[in-house]
């Protein structure tokens, strides 16, 4: 009979590579010596700080599966899935920073972009020297991105693009700005554009107040009237299929990364039940405590265990959205309700700061909502189990 070792009980680690065990040890002392000293400030204060993307750089955490001609480390989507989880592990808004930067804005420049594109944007973007943001929703399409209002009219060499997004990661402290919008030189299709900071008309305002993922910044973008050149427009997408191909990888990442958050609810849920005593005993000794530990260890066990096939699959280029559907989804949704679990098992203190159980639920809110609702992704589901359209 095999070894049953409680947090890792499918031998996960067993089943990586030497490559992919170092670079997720690398990732998770990152986060630990790094990023944990600073969350719970940067989450009290709402501050944001860019220099993170520097550091993350300088690890090679930032466009892993970009080749090392651009700045990336040309590793697999296994590798990039591990480093979301160690990064998640310490806070949600943090994986944010990297996987936006990552799959949203490296990804669509090496995969739609020009060659003149790529030389200009990724190996910055690869070091953290520039940071990017990516901007899909708006006010008033969120789920349903077709019907975006922002467009770009054809001008003398370029275009002119005109309409705003709404909650864009990253964006009032980026440099880089990849936006989709509505082209009329190219019957209505969207299309995408690299923007730089500075372009007149260019604007990302900081939306305050955010109760959820404090420790990453989130803006709007103003787009009136910004004037680019030809040389601006990503030459090898048209459609939804373009800005798609890109959440694809980011909603993968996060499937990881909720995991990594939901990890560290239980381990702390764990060891608070074994430390506090009431009524004679740990509270780790009832039947009820035990009970939830048991069912965060499933669902977390079989999370990752998911997260891990599709990586592979999507190693062979044989993964289908719907797969990541699933994993998103499920993880996003087990994850919050493991969050939730912890902050009742830590009793009075399970709302202060300090045991931080009550920041990652908070900010998986935000990771449940983000990258297709629980509901849109169930939607995507229930489609391709049915073929019965639901979204108009
Ligand atoms: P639909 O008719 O389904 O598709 C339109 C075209 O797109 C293609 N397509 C895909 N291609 C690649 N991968 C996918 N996953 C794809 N899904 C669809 C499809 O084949 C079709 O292509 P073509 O060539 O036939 O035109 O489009 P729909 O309008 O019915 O879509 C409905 C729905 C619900 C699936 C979709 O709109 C959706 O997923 N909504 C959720 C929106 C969303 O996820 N927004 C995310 C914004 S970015 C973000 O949240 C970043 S947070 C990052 C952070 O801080 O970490
Ligand atoms: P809505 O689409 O209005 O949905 C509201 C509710 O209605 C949800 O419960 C939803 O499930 C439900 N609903 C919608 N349609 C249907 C339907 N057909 N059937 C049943 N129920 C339905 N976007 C970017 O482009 N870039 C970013 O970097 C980015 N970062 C973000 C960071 C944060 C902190 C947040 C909160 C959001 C971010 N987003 C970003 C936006 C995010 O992707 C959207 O919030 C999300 O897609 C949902 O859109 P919405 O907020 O407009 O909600």
């Amino acid at each position: 009979l095999g070894a049953f070792t409680w947090d890792d009980p499918f031998r996960l680690n067993d089943q990586l590579s030497e490559e992919e065990r170092m670079l997720a040890e690398g990732a998770r002392a990152f986060a630990q010596e790094k990023l944990a000293p600073r969350v719970t400030e940067a989450f009290e204060n709402e501050t944001v700080e860019p220099e993170i993307f520097a550091e993350m750089g300088q690890m090679g955490l930032l466009g892993v599966t970009v080749p090392e001609e651009y700045g990336g480390i040309g590793a697999g989507y296994v590798s990039y899935g591990l480093v979301a989880r160690e990064v998640e592990r310490v806070d949600s808004g943090y994986r944010s920073m990297m996987s936006v930067q990552s799959s949203l804005v490296m990804y669509p420049i090496y995969a739609y972009g020009s060659e003149e594109q790529r030389q200009k944007y990724l190996p910055k973007l690869a070091s953290g020297e520039w940071i990017g943001c990516f901007g899909l929703t708006e006010p008033d399409a969120g789920s349903d991105p077709g019907g975006m209002k922002t467009r770009a009219t054809k001008i003398d060499g370029g275009y002119r693009l005109s309409g705003s997004k709404m909650w864009i990661s990253n964006a009032p402290i980026a440099d880089v700005f990849v936006v989709w919008a509505k082209s009329d030189a190219h019957d209505g299709k969207i299309r995408g554009f690299v923007l730089d900071k500075g372009t007149k008309g260019l604007s990302a305002p900081k939306i305050g107040n955010k109760l959820s993922l404090r420790a990453s910044v989130t803006g709007e973008i103003v787009l009136d009237g910004v004037e680019v050149g030809e040389d601006a427009l990503l030459p090898h997408v048209s459609g939804l299929k373009g800005p798609f191909g890109c959440l694809n990888r980011a909603r993968y990442g996060i499937a990881w990364g909720a995991m990594g958050a939901a990890e560290f609810c239980w381990h702390a849920a764990r060891n608070y039940g074994l430390d506090r005593k009431q009524f004679g005993k740990p509270i780790a000794q009832t039947q009820l405590f035990q009970r939830k530990l048991a069912e965060m260890q499933t669902e977390i066990s079989l999370g990752l265990q998911a997260a891990l096939r599709v990586g592979r699959l999507m190693d062979e280029a044989q993964a289908a959205p719907e797969m990541i559907s699933i994993i998103k989804r499920n993880n996003c949704g087990k994850a919050l309700d493991i969050a939730r679990m912890a902050r009742d098992m830590h009793g009075g203190n399970g709302i202060s700061a300090e045991f931080q159980v009550i920041r990652h639920m908070l900010n998986l809110e935000t990771v449940n909502t983000y990258e297709g609702t629980h509901d849109v992704h169930a939607l995507i589901l229930y489609r391709a189990q049915t073929g019965l359209q639901a979204f108009f």
